[in-house]
């Protein structure tokens, strides 16, 4: 008869290609000897050991999606499986890959001129320039349309004023995407560099989820940015939005990677752990647990595939993204809830990682789109009424 395997009971081994499978493990031994070992302190004390882009850079991780100007060409798929095993350790890593892959790189590759791409993109696939994405501001989140910054046309160039906010990795960026309205009230996209006048960043303090992540804000007083750094491709506020439906992949492959952790870590401690002279695994409702938390993982996990190749082929629409970003964060959410309860008083120590976990999930259910914002763009997609 068929055989059944608990840790992957779809066989979605047998959809990966021998190239995915690779990456898949070169990407799964690095997170667990390089960054497993570093996470614990590096949470603890809010502090992101900038070594670790190197070190991703090095296996050629930065960008991989994109072909040429030194990047890998890789699919969405293998794409995917290097998020979920960097988010199986911690979302900071997976922040970290997606921020300069598809927010930084990507709006470079799919934007800029000839010249832009040549200039960042091998720089920044060797992670020798690390760049964000600004486009939340103070007062407005969900609705980035209404936003405040101004880009002023001047002669040569454009005087850039406004404040964006919880910008990943501004605080170590040298090179920043920022989206500003211009004369017209057209979004348009801008690279500004660390060092240009007027120009500063700083960190956002005191986070209960994504600690090993450096979030902040940029301020831009007056900042003369030249034509050169001008997105030329990018015009209206589809332009960052045709980012975020790249980046939001990694998001729903990280989710998965997170809540496959707690769900395994959360069998296994249920099978040493005794109460009552057995273990808390012999119990029906904890084994109703487990069922749960393997049956959403199998089919998110499924889904991932599914979307992702669809990506490859280009029939991957923005709603179908939201679909599955919403549902994977939103899952993930309520597995590593799950596992902080089915370890019990351990399960608030950090030793444990669940409730690591558990607090990430509450900041990968907000960012790119909060839950309920992906709710309303499917409810629109089949309604044709706008609720915004
Ligand atoms: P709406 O009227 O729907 O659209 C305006 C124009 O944009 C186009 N468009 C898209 N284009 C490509 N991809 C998409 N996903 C698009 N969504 C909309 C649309 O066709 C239209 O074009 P045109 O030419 O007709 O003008 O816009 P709206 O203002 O009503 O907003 C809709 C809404 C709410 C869905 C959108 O604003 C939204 O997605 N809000 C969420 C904001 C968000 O996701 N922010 C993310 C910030 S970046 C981040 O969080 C990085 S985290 C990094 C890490 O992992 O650490
Ligand atoms: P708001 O838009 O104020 O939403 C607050 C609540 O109201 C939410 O529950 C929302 O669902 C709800 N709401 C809003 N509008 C509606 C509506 N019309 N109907 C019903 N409910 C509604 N941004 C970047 O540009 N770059 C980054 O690199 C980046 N990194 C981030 C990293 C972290 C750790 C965090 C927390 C955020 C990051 N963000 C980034 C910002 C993120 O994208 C925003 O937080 C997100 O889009 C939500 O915006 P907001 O926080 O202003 O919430």
């Amino acid at each position: 008869g068929a055989q059944f395997s608990w840790e992957d009971p779809f066989r979605i081994e047998d959809l990966l290609t021998q190239e995915e499978i690779m990456i898949r493990d070169t990407a799964r031994s690095y997170a667990q000897d390089k960054l497993m070992p570093r996470i614990l302190e590096s949470n603890r004390n809010e502090t992101f050991d900038i070594e670790v882009m190197r070190e991703i850079a090095d296996l050629g991780f930065l960008g991989a999606t994109i072909e040429g100007f030194g990047c890998a060409g890789i699919s969405y798929v293998a794409y995917g499986l290097i998020a979920r095993e960097f988010e199986r350790v911690d979302t900071s890593f997976r922040s970290a890959l997606g921020v300069q892959s598809t927010l930084s790189m990507l709006p470079i590759y799919l934007y800029g001129s000839q010249e832009q791409r040549e200039r960042f993109l091998p720089a920044m696939a060797r992670a020798e320039m690390l760049g964000c994405f600004g486009l939340t501001e103070p007062d407005h989140g969900s609705d980035p349309g209404g936003m405040h910054s101004r880009a002023r046309k001047v002669d040569g160039g454009y005087r850039l004023t406004g404040n964006k906010t919880w910008i990943t990795h501004a605080p170590i960026a040298d090179i920043m995407i920022v989206w500003a309205k211009d004369d017209e009230g057209t979004v348009r996209g801008f690279i500004l560099e660390r060092g240009m006048e007027g120009l500063g960043t700083s960190k956002i303090e005191g986070k209960f989820s994504v600690r090993a992540s450096p979030t902040g804000q940029i301020h831009m007083d007056n900042v003369f940015v030249p034509d050169e750094n001008l997105l030329p491709g990018a015009k209206g506020i589809g332009a960052p939005f045709g980012c975020l439906n790249n980046a939001r992949f990694g998001i729903c492959w990280g989710a998965v990677g997170a809540a496959e952790f707690c769900w395994q870590t959360s069998r296994q401690y249920a099978m040493d752990r005794k109460q009552f002279g057995k273990p808390l695994a012999a119990n029906q409702l904890v084994q109703k647990k487990l069922a749960d938390m393997q049956t959403e993982i199998t089919l998110a996990l499924l889904s991932c595939i599914h979307l992702s190749r669809l990506r490859d082929e280009g029939k991957a629409s923005p709603e179908m993204v939201s679909l599955l970003k919403r549902n994977n964060a939103g899952k993930a959410l309520e597995i590593t809830r799950m596992a902080r309860d089915i370890h019990g008083g351990n399960g608030i120590s950090d030793e444990y990682h669940v409730i690591r976990h558990l607090m990430n999930m509450e900041t990968v259910n907000t960012l790119e789109g909060t839950h309920d914002i992906h709710a309303l763009v499917l409810g629109r997609a089949q309604t044709n009424i706008s609720s915004f």
